[in-house]
Parts: structure tokens; C-alpha cells; sequence
């Protein structure tokens, strides 16, 4: 009986608003393809002499395939290429960017760029820090990141799909000033390697968590860096939200969507403040409770896509089923099986299913 009712309810509202279509959506949907960084921890730190190394890993994971997959089957088009700074200059900090470690990296790209994609977002995955130190505050020097990005400009920056995420998750940062100054000398450095209108993330501090990137100073500090004529064209801020109980993104269980401490507010800031936002890693656990709330959230982001330009799940690649936040397609023959999260939110959403 109140099933008879709510179905006729539902029906009637179906019918009433069936004629407005979505105004909106993301332009950029898809997921990281992790790898490459394996080995970096949050100081920093990332081993070069693991057993496993990250080429080995992105290829023994058919990372390519999956990235021609994720295009081809479920029409996703963005993918966030995760990698360690010691990795691209093989442990010399300050030197040139390694040809045999960049060429493996590079094939990574390259897949990336031919499978149909339209964004590859190139993420340096290394908590504003290289062994333990943080960049322009007792560790490396700006300057020092500015050339790596400068050499990464120069090999990918006429290449309009390829995005620059200047850091991932930099955290505890003393002086957020100092790191929007540091913040500025890369953005520098990409344009002037000729990188003129590619898209570039800015990573604020809190692990770039959206919830806490206004209230902690992050957006006014990020909001002053601008391109060398000036404006902030292209210059987009980059957030990350988990949903599980401490944002921590190690629970397979998620307990809120973080619309309204998190979406909502930095909406109502990016647009007072004209400026766009990402969203380049989000996740939780294949169950019923993050399947509603990554849906939640998603969807909020396509109803507000005048400030979010888009999404990237964490994560594909290199992970094994047993990962927590695993959205690792399994290869069987020439057919792929998504994750349940990544089938019903990371492709629903964008789909508009
Ligand atoms: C940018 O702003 C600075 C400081 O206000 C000014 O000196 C410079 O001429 C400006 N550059 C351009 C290209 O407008
Ligand atoms: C939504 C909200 O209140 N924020 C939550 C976002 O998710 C993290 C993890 O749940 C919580 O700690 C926050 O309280």
C-alpha cells in the first residue's frame, strides 16, 4: 500500500519535472592511475629500489588497456598520472629530468593521450616535500621545482590535453604564503617553457582537502598566484575529499557526502571569487555506503559544474583488489569488469544515470 503510493508519488514528480533537462555537467570525468608514485610516502620519500618497480607495475597492470577501457567502454575522459619526483630525476634533486625513467613514464603519457582522453593531468606525488623536507621551507629550493616543471613544460606543454597538478597533497605547511610564492615560481616556470593555456592545479595545504581549503587560508593564499600576463586563466585550484569517517580515505565504509562542510562552501567561494576548482582524488570502499554517498557528491559537482570542472576517482593502475579504495578493472580476454564504485558513481554519475 505505501508502496503503491509513493510509486504513483514519484510518478507524478517524474512527470512534472521530466521537461528541464540537466543544465550542466563536468566537463573532465575519470580516475587516477597510480604506479608511478608507488613507493612516495607522506614526507616525501619515495623508494627507487623496491622489488617492484613502477614501470614494472603499471605494466604488469596493463595500465594502458585500462585507460583505453575506462574511454572506450564507459566514456570517462580524464586520467591524473600520478609520479614520484625522485623517479623523474632518479634521486638527483636539482638535475635533469632522467631519459630512461622519463621514458617509462613517458609511455604512460603517451597511453594516455591516444586513448581518447581529452585532459592527462601530470601529478607530481609528493606532499610539497622531498625527503622529509617541505619545497621553500628547509627543503628545496622553488627553484628546484620550478626546473622540473620547467623540463616537464617543455616535453609535454604544446600538447593541449595535458594538464600540470603542481603538487599532490602538501600538508602541515607552515607558512601557506611561502607556499603560494613557491606555487607562483612554477607557474612561471610552465608558461615560460611554452605551456601557455595549458590547464595547471594549484594544491593547497590539509592534504588539498576541499573542506578545509578556505577556512585554512589555502584560497586566499592560491587565489594571488597568477600567469605572467597577469590573470589566472587556466590556473585552477585543486581539491581532494574522502568520505570516510577522518577524510582519511583507508576505510571502506563512508559515513557523509561532504556537501555542505565541503562542496557548498567552497562553491559559494569560487564563485564570489570567479575562479574553478577540481576535484582530482576522491574514493571509498566498493560498498552500498560509499556507492550513496560518492554518488551524492558526484552528482552535486555536475549540478554545480559552473565551478567544478571535473573529477578523477583514486584509484586505477596499479592497485590490487585488496586495496581499499581499489577502482582497478579486471582484464579478462579483451573484456573489462569495473569496480561496483566506479561502475555506479565514477561512470553513473557521468553518465547521469
Ligand atoms: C603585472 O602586475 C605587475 C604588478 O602590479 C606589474 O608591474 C606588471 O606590469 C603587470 N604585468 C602585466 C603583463 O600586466
Ligand atoms: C561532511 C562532514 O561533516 N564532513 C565530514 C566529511 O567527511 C569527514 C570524514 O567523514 C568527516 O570527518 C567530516 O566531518
Amino acid at each position: 500500500m505505501k508502496a503503491s503510493v509513493l510509486a504513483f508519488t514519484s510518478f507524478a514528480t517524474f512527470v512534472a519535472s521530466s521537461p528541464t533537462p540537466r543544465a550542466t555537467k563536468v566537463q573532465y570525468a575519470g580516475v587516477n592511475i597510480a604506479g608511478f608514485d608507488f613507493g612516495c610516502t607522506t614526507d616525501g620519500s619515495c623508494s627507487l629500489t623496491g622489488t617492484s618497480k613502477p614501470y614494472d607495475i603499471v605494466t604488469g597492470a596493463n595500465a594502458v588497456g585500462q585507460m583505453n577501457h575506462f574511454v572506450k567502454d564507459d566514456t570517462l575522459n580524464t586520467f591524473r598520472l600520478p609520479v614520484g619526483w625522485q623517479f623523474l630525476v632518479n634521486g638527483q634533486l636539482g638535475g635533469q629530468l632522467n631519459p630512461n625513467n622519463l621514458g617509462q613514464y613517458d609511455r604512460l603519457v603517451q597511453g594516455c593521450l591516444s586513448s581518447g582522453a581529452v585532459l592527462c593531468i601530470i601529478d607530481i606525488h609528493n606532499y610539497a616535500r622531498y625527503n622529509g623536507k617541505i619545497v621553500g621551507q628547509g627543503g628545496p629550493t622553488n627553484a628546484q621545482l620550478a626546473d622540473v616543471w620547467k623540463q616537464l613544460a617543455t616535453k609535454y606543454g604544446k600538447q593541449s590535453k595535458i594538464a600540470f597538478g603542481v603538487m599532490n597533497e602538501p600538508h602541515d605547511i607552515p607558512d601557506i604564503k611561502a607556499w603560494a610564492a613557491t606555487v607562483q615560481e612554477v607557474v612561471i616556470a610552465i608558461r615560460g617553457a611554452g605551456a601557455t593555456s595549458n590547464l595547471i592545479l594549484l594544491p593547497g595545504n590539509g592534504y588539498t582537502s576541499a573542506e578545509s581549503f578556505v577556512p585554512s587560508g589555502s584560497a586566499a593564499a592560491l587565489a594571488a598566484v597568477t600567469n605572467p600576463d597577469n590573470t589566472t586563466t587556466n590556473l585552477i585550484m585543486d581539491v581532494h575529499k574522502y568520505l570516510d569517517s577522518d577524510n582519511s580515505g583507508t576505510h571502506t565504509e563512508c559515513v557523509k557526502d561532504n556537501i555542505s562542510n565541503a562542496f557548498q562552501p567552497l562553491a559559494d567561494w569560487l564563485r564570489t571569487n570567479k575562479r574553478l576548482a577540481i576535484l582530482t582524488e576522491t574514493g571509498g570502499g566498493n560498498t552500498a555506503s560509499c556507492q550513496k554517498y560518492m554518488c551524492d557528491q558526484l552528482k552535486y559537482l555536475n549540478q554545480n559544474a559552473d565551478v567544478y570542472i571535473g573529477y578523477t576517482g583514486w584509484a586505477a593502475g596499479g592497485f590490487a583488489s585488496t586495496y581499499e579504495l581499489n577502482e582497478t578493472p579486471t582484464q579478462s580476454g579483451s573484456s573489462w569488469t569495473d569496480t561496483s564504485l566506479v561502475k555506479s558513481c565514477i561512470v553513473g554519475a557521468w553518465k547521469g544515470v
